[in-house]
């Protein structure tokens, strides 16, 4: 049947407007899966021949309502059995030359045979598909969707043909539109495809959706908890096991389907960088499936103007990264890789990610938890949107669902930022509320941030300051600055900076940085050298000690990476040179400046108060003994 293929849409058009997918799956890892990654062939379709038809006029608003359904003999170019193959999950820019600059649409499928047993659901899930996908499964269209970096789910129980041979077609599109987000302009490679993992889950009729446990920040030895099933089922009962904290109760659910309660641990460990304690909690629906996972208690919360994990002061020694392979081209899409990353962010002495732009994969989130790493995480609002257009807003706070969704659970994650240097404007505040506020109603039990721009006051290269009306919404304070590379002052002597941050919060400075080659070198004042990066960061990690209230410093990058905003031949080559790490995996000279600031971040605050008190004790007494003694022996000569 497949060999010219009927490529979609044996289907109402009306079904375009209402299918959707259903409500998110967390947990992922853990559920009974069978796996649909590997080669799937694809056709590249840059006017999207599959899909429209050249006679209608497109700029016509009912244009999809007129739509016609193509039928086999209009798609007799596409066969997918001629087609190329590609393996999944990647993105096309890095597996085919001809396409590393290509944005539009390609069409990917699948084949394969399935057995579904009885009383079992089937739900299709992908981790991520860059940026606009639609699906169809055996010719039948199951929904789209928007957004590139985040998880969605189809319930396809009654559409999939068991035992069978089934076919899954997608349109993917990564075209930049003013109206996505991210917008038109952004500094990373926009990486095309089906870019993370495709699974099939596999669940019994009644199946746990979603669910998240939180530890009272006032008081350790409660976890509260709340538990969504896939149906408005009532008063079914499901088993909470803890071993190691001895819980071991029941509850059941109301009549939406939700169970909550409250949970009283003993001895409870808490989660930390220093001890990433993590316990197994299992989830037993009575009659039906257990669902297990590895979960971490902690708190998160800000006291004044400090953060403070577990009631301690905290500094976070971070670092960025986008999710790039670490020695090649490519979005990073699976744990070797994530592994890699990790073990620099470690050598470079951080405890604390800044993941940018935008939401990156589970593996990675999962990888740092158990490494004892914390994290930052976005959602892609990033530089000029359109803030005026509801869809965008629309499609900015779904994906910022997806996210927390995702991750809720995770034990690391402790902030969730809504933007990345957005130009100021009645829209864009509007639009930025809405999201902190949408972020706190998900979960408020984390803090809330954006990076925003930092100013430097009108002619005055050593006043910089910040000022937002957006940051009333923030429990962070955070801004990025160039100081040294952007702007007019290049650092030919130490800074002398002026901050001037008028809010009462904790602080980071999430950006901070400059570019060079890898192996290039000169002195200091040449750009692109690596001691041309090595003394910016000698500089500003200089003046960044006194920014008031500073609880963390994020340099800008891990490694370089792929832009296409950074042409310079020779220098550049399409790479962004901020990197810590050349794209090849090599240090720059600046690693070692920034592993001893961290070596010295690490000591306690308070351990450091005591060592200074020791010194000026020991320092008095040493003054004392030689006055003393001077005086004794100008008493002798007397
Ligand atoms: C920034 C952006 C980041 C860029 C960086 C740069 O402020 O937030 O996405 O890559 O500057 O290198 O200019």
């Amino acid at each position: 049947m497949n060999k010219i293929l009927i490529l979609l849409i044996q289907y109402e058009i009306i079904s375009i407007i209402l299918t959707k997918p259903i409500p998110q799956l967390n947990n992922i890892f853990n559920r009974k899966l069978f796996n649909l990654n590997g080669k799937w062939k694809y056709i590249v379709d840059l006017q999207e021949v599959g899909y429209y038809d050249y006679r209608m006029n497109i700029s016509n608003q009912t244009f999809f309502l007129n739509h016609k359904n193509k039928t086999k003999d209009e798609l007799v170019e596409y066969n997918f059995d001629a087609a190329p193959e590609m393996e999944i999950p990647s993105d096309w820019n890095s597996k085919n030359h001809k396409l590393f600059f290509y944005e539009g649409t390609i069409w990917f499928k699948k084949s394969f045979n399935y057995t579904l047993n009885n009383n079992k659901r089937a739900i299709l899930y992908f981790g991520a598909i860059n940026y606009e996908s639609i699906v169809y499964l055996n010719g039948k269209y199951l929904g789209k969707h928007v957004g590139g970096f985040t998880p969605f789910n189809f319930d396809i129980t009654d559409i999939i043909k068991n035992d069978k041979e089934n076919f899954l077609i997608i349109k993917i599109d990564n075209t930049r539109k003013f109206e996505n987000v991210p917008s038109l302009f952004f500094d990373w490679w926009n990486y095309g495809g089906i870019t993370r993992d495709v699974f099939i889950i596999e669940t019994n009729k009644i199946y746990i959706q979603n669910y998240n446990f939180t530890l009272n920040k006032k008081n350790y030895s409660e976890i509260s908890f709340n538990i969504i099933l896939n149906d408005n089922i009532y008063n079914k009962s499901l088993l909470i096991t803890i071993s190691e904290l001895n819980i071991n109760a029941k509850f059941y659910s109301n009549k939406k389907g939700i169970i909550s309660g409250i949970l009283y641990p003993e001895n409870l460990i808490l989660w930390s960088p220093e001890n990433p304690k993590l316990y197994t909690l299992k989830l037993k629906l009575e009659d039906d499936e257990e669902l297990i996972d590895q979960i971490g208690f902690r708190s998160i919360e800000v006291s004044g103007n400090k953060i403070l994990l577990n009631g301690n002061e905290i500094f976070l020694r971070g670092v960025n990264i986008h999710e790039e392979k670490p020695n090649s081209e490519g979005r990073l899409n699976s744990y070797e890789d994530v592994k890699i990353m990790l073990d620099r962010v470690i050598e470079l002495g951080c405890n604390f990610v800044r993941l940018a732009h935008y939401p990156h994969n589970e593996y990675m989130i999962r990888e740092a938890e158990k490494k004892g790493i914390l994290i930052w995480e976005e959602i892609p609002v990033y530089w000029t949107i359109a803030f005026d257009n509801i869809d965008t807003l629309n499609n900015a706070k779904n994906q910022l669902t997806e996210l927390i969704y995702r991750d809720i659970n995770r034990a690391n994650v402790i902030i969730w930022s809504i933007s990345n240097e957005t130009p100021l404007s009645k829209s864009r505040d509007n639009f930025l509320s809405k999201l902190a506020i949408h972020a706190k109603s998900l979960d408020n039990s984390r803090l809330i941030s954006m990076a925003i721009m930092g100013k430097y006051k009108k002619g005055n290269y050593n006043n910089i300051f910040i000022n937002d009306n957006i940051a009333e919404y923030l429990d962070i304070i955070s801004f990025n600055n160039y100081f040294g590379w952007y702007g007019k002052k290049l650092l030919k002597k130490p800074a002398k900076i002026n901050w001037i941050i008028p809010y009462n919060k904790p602080v980071i400075i999430s950006e901070f940085g400059a570019g060079a080659k890898q192996g290039y070198h000169g002195d200091k004042f040449t750009r692109w050298t690596e001691e041309f990066q090595e003394n910016v960061y000698i500089q500003n990690l200089k003046t960044i000690e006194k920014i008031p209230n500073l609880v963390g410093t994020v340099p800008w990058i891990l490694n370089d990476f792929l832009s296409p905003r950074r042409m310079l031949n020779i220098i550049q080559d399409l790479y962004n040179r901020k990197g810590i790490f050349s794209n090849e995996g090599e240090k720059k000279l600046a690693f070692n400046i920034i592993k001893k600031f961290y070596e010295k971040k690490k000591e306690k605050p308070l351990l450091r108060k005591n060592i200074r008190k020791e010194f000026f004790f020991c320092f008095s007494l040493f003054i004392i003994k030689i006055s003393l003694s001077i005086f004794l022996s100008s008493k002798k000569i007397e």
